[in-house]
């Protein structure tokens, strides 16, 4: 080895695990924004205008399609009979709506499997509206009943779990985002899944949940948020079947990473009626290509697992990639959809948020709705719901009865039976 080679080498031992811990530094500056232009979601991939609401399913399959083989990754085809069982079922709220739990099966026997749905029914209402959720930390965090069952699937490490299990510390602990007696009141039903039960949210290669039945090859198979959108799909297969809420009727919605997920499944399955974003962010509603806050970069190399593998590629190079945000909405269009951002909550971009929203409008509009009912960024507290909603609440990163509130008033808007 020459001197060269030997200062080479060096060099290289020196600036790799300098490089490998290159702590990633957010932008908050809005002049600090790199040059990009949005990708048109009413031009066709050949380049050809979408110029009358007859060309939209055409146009809305080939968005889905490019977030199917560039972001989320294809799922399979979903199981053609779920075997269910209702283990249990009692009244609740003074007799007022009835709470059940079911195991619903990813196949037509027990060896499948299976996650556990928690829902609550109003009694007053046949066939009512539904709200179709996933919750981080357990059924049993969302209401402190004592017979609502303890998870059972991996958990991530935190207050109340141990071993990678939930216990009974955590009944209840996500209570305040779950204000399920006033949703009941309002006549909706509530449905609630632990997202473990779908997939377990760590990076094992793919090997357990769902993903098991069809690990990814694949650059463009299925990630995590896909197989939690799946199984929401999975859950409307259930609906559909038994009708125990009205399956024309049912939003879904997240919060975080399940707020991407609400928003995949909405624009992937259109039998979902109704979409709610809360705090979505980066590769949920916020435009990527902004790079505020959370890039894809530092999703990718955070949670490796969330995106399919071709998502690597827009890794610091957001202008790149074929689609950008607005037209994950845009793909929900004409259903009506719910964008909610926190003030506090800068590492989602509440203003990617409402702009992906505000691009997304041109097609609402060409649909034939109302779209959205403003062109610029709502003060902090000021709902404005058209086809879509949006809002910008006071506080942090979370789900508070404010955005359920402006929740229940969308939905009266757009989820009635009259
Ligand atoms: C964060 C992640 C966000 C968001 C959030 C959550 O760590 O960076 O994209 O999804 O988790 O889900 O709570």
């Amino acid at each position: 080895m020459n001197r060269v080679h030997l200062l080479a080498m060096l060099l290289i031992t020196l600036t790799a695990p300098a490089l490998a811990q290159k702590k990633f530094v957010a932008n908050y500056d809005e002049t600090k924004i790199p040059q990009f232009t949005l990708p048109d979601a009413l031009l066709f991939n050949d380049g050809t205008r979408v110029s009358k609401a007859s060309d939209w399913t055409k146009r809305r399959q080939e968005i889905v399609d490019l977030f199917a083989n560039q972001v989320y990754g294809k799922a399979p085809a979903r199981p053609a009979q779920l075997l269910s069982e209702v283990f249990d079922e009692k009244e609740v709220f003074n007799g007022t709506a009835n709470r059940l739990q079911i195991r619903i099966h990813f196949g037509d026997t027990a060896k499948t499997p299976h996650m556990d749905m928690l829902i609550y029914v109003p009694k007053n209402v046949i066939k009512p509206a539904a709200f179709l959720t996933l919750n981080f930390r357990g059924n049993h965090s969302v209401d402190p009943d004592p017979s609502i069952r303890l998870s059972e699937s991996w958990m991530r490490r935190g207050d109340g779990v141990t071993n990678n299990k939930p216990t009974e510390a955590t009944r209840g602990a996500a209570q305040s985002r779950w204000p399920i007696e006033m949703i009941v009141k309002r006549g909706y039903a509530l449905a609630t899944i632990y997202y473990g039960d779908i997939d377990p949210d760590f990076d094992d290669g793919f090997k357990n949940g769902v993903h098991a039945l069809s690990p990814p090859k694949a650059n463009s198979d299925w990630g995590s948020i896909a197989a939690w959108a799946w199984g929401l799909s999975c859950a409307m297969d259930y609906f559909e079947e038994n009708q125990m809420v009205d399956p024309k009727r049912v939003a879904v919605f997240g919060h975080s990473r399940l707020g991407k997920t609400s928003l995949w499944a909405g624009a992937n399955d259109p039998r979902f009626a109704m979409v709610i974003s809360n705090n979505s962010g980066c590769g949920g509603a916020a435009l990527s290509r902004r790079a505020i806050g959370e890039t894809v970069g530092r999703i990718n190399s955070v949670f490796p697992h969330w995106f399919c593998d071709n998502y690597l590629q827009y890794n610091e190079n957001e202008n790149g990639c074929p689609v950008d945000q607005h037209m994950l909405i845009a793909a929900i269009a004409p259903r009506p959809v719910y964008i909610a951002s926190a003030a506090g909550d800068r590492w989602a971009d509440p203003k990617g948020e409402f702009l992906s929203a505000r691009y997304a409008d041109p097609v609402f509009q060409m649909l034939g709705t109302a779209g959205l009912p403003t062109q610029t960024m709502p003060e902090v507290d000021e709902p404005v719901h058209g086809q879509i909603g949006y809002h910008i609440r006071t506080g942090k990163h979370d789900v508070k009865e404010f955005d359920w509130q402006q929740y229940l008033d969308f939905a009266d808007k757009h989820l009635s039976d009259q």
